[in-house]
């Protein structure tokens, strides 16, 4: 059984309780009113040790705050006042480089066809993260994509038509093909394994 380390306070009166690669993030959505220029969102502070590149959501719960503790925290919300179907749904859930986004949007459609998109009432959240296996340096030898021990033009051939889009690489193959370490693949890499098996250098 896994057992989760204490809860940490982070911003917006939100919490987080994780443990190694997984981290459960509760908080709460503000209402607004239609009125109001702006949607239901939160930005939250990534756990420690989680970021934008290394994780992924597997799950994104709610619980209106006026809603029955019976009814517990669903994937959406929905409840069925005067024969229409209505909910909130977590229409947006975005990575970015300092924060993660959550959007919600209101699903409601009244008798006189008045499309409500707003939330008015605040709404609690789970947010579960699973962060992604990270790839060691010893699982990998810089320049030797295709993993034979060597650097050769097999090794440069792989690279090239990676980046012409005609061969996909794994993520261990990718860390092994960015020769020059910043990130991404490019020509700046096949310059590079180019020299080393021509002899002009001898590492990266
Ligand atoms: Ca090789
Ligand atoms: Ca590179």
């Amino acid at each position: 059984m896994i057992s989760f380390q204490t809860i940490l306070q982070i911003q917006n009166g939100s919490k987080v309780i994780y443990r190694d690669n997984f981290a459960i993030i509760q908080g709460t959505i503000k209402g607004v009113t239609e009125s109001e220029n702006k949607y239901n969102a939160i930005d939250i502070n990534y756990p420690k040790g989680f970021n934008k590149d290394n994780c992924i959501v597997i799950s994104c719960s709610l619980k209106r705050t006026d809603a029955p503790d019976a009814r517990g925290y669903t994937l959406g919300n929905v409840f069925l006042p005067d024969s229409k179907v209505c909910g909130s749904y977590p229409t947006k859930i975005e990575l970015k480089n300092d924060v993660i986004q959550i959007q919600l949007r209101y699903i409601y459609i009244g008798n006189d066809g008045h499309v409500a998109t707003k939330i008015d009432t605040d709404t609690n959240f789970k947010l579960i993260l699973m962060k992604l296996p990270e790839i060691s340096a010893s699982e990998y030898k810089l320049g030797d994509v295709n993993g034979d021990g060597q650097i050769t033009q097999a090794d440069l051939t792989l690279v090239q038509n990676y980046i012409q889009g005609t061969q996909a690489l794994t993520d261990k193959q990718l860390k092994a093909a960015d020769v020059n370490k910043d990130g991404t693949i490019n020509t700046g890499d096949t310059l590079l394994i180019s020299k080393y098996i021509n002899g002009s250098i001898s590492s990266f």
